[in-house]
């Protein structure tokens, strides 16, 4: 049935210079410039996030729409662009796009799953490491004058090794995270919605907990790698954070509202946990003041994916899906489930 109505709202009839194309933000030359090879397509050379009525404007006869985690697609929109047919996500998470609407509006949706793995992988491990030797502190020491020379108690920090690693959200990336876990040696636990195969398990050398409340009094160290849903809105809720283990460290790169910011704020500002490094925040750009008066955190800005090399395999995935599309195929990396499932 989706493929039938994939069909009856392919762009195959039109000439591939009368399909207009809308990229929301500024992508990598080489990706701008195959899609202007191929297409019609509105740029947006400045990279200043549309605001919601710029891009309500400038999306009324856009054929395919490319946009990106800092664009919220919502129903209005959505229904405003009459001529949409495709929205081709260029990240993986969808949480952005209200996919019920677009559903109902016969617009297909693509995004661009496994290109951005292994770098968010890397940020988890860099921000565990960093915060456990405690190493922003060590470099503020030096940078603000105040190392006098070595000292056996002078910013202690605590050994990975032996550790409790809690995974939670057991897909593509928590999978890669767990694989770069084993050359620290920690014990690795796990939580997922289903539970893999035993064989995956042993590789991965993780144990499943089907009781996340079970699973995280038990751990040192946490790192999301959810995709945020309906279900998993504060996941980390207020009630389940006061389950963390005094000296926990908390990781998400993942997205901010699976974890109740104010509630983890607090924590850290009263250091009722070890620490916590966010690539990600509940109402992205802001941060909640707390944090930001915290000092056992690292707080980054969005850019768990953000190398040269993610950016440019995302957007020839974007490509692949405008390609398939446009030409009356399957896009390879179409989202089928209303709330999307994988990370
Ligand atoms: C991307 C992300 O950079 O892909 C995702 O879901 O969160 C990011 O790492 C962003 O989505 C780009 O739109």
């Amino acid at each position: 049935m989706l493929i039938n109505k994939l069909k009856n709202k392919s762009l195959i009839k039109m000439k591939r210079n009368d399909i207009i194309i809308l990229i929301t933000r500024k992508l990598p030359e080489k990706i701008e410039k195959k899609l202007k090879e191929n297409f019609n397509v509105i740029f947006n050379k400045t990279d200043k996030r549309l605001s919601y009525p710029e891009l309500k404007k400038k999306i009324s006869n856009v054929n395919i729409l490319i946009p990106c985690v800092s664009d919220t697609i919502d129903a209005s929109i959505i229904k405003s662009a009459k001529k949409l047919k495709l929205i081709a996500n260029f990240g993986n998470g969808v949480d952005n796009l209200d996919l019920v609407t677009a559903r109902e509006e016969n617009v297909i949706v693509t995004n661009t799953p496994d290109v951005l793995t292994e770098d968010t992988a890397d940020l988890v491990l860099t921000l565990v490491l960093m915060i456990s030797r405690k190493v922003v502190d060590a470099q503020k020491r030096i940078i603000g004058g105040q190392w006098s020379g070595w000292g056996p108690s002078e910013t202690l920090g605590e050994r990975i090794r032996g550790k409790t690693f809690g995974i939670i959200g057991m897909g593509r990336i928590g999978k890669a995270v767990a694989k770069r876990l084993d050359i620290l040696g920690v014990k690795i636990f796990y939580h997922n919605r289903n539970r893999l195969k035993i064989n995956e398990e042993k590789i991965l050398k993780a144990k499943y907990f089907e009781n996340l409340d079970l699973m995280i009094p038990q751990c040192d160290i946490i790192s999301l790698h959810c995709p945020y849903t309906p279900d998993t809105f504060h996941l980390l809720s207020k009630k389940r954070l006061k389950l963390l283990k005094k000296n926990c460290i908390v990781i998400n790169t993942s997205r901010g509202e699976i974890i109740d910011e104010q509630a983890l704020a607090s924590l850290l500002f009263k250091k009722k946990i070890g620490g916590a490094g966010l690539d990600v925040f509940e109402h992205e750009p802001q941060i909640t003041q707390k944090l930001l008066e915290s000092d056992n955190v690292i707080l980054l800005p969005h850019i768990s994916s953000a190398t040269i090399e993610s950016r440019i395999d995302m957007g020839e995935r974007v490509i692949k899906n405008i390609m398939s599309y446009a030409s009356g195929k399957t896009p390879p990396d179409i989202i089928k489930k209303l709330h999307y499932e994988q990370t």
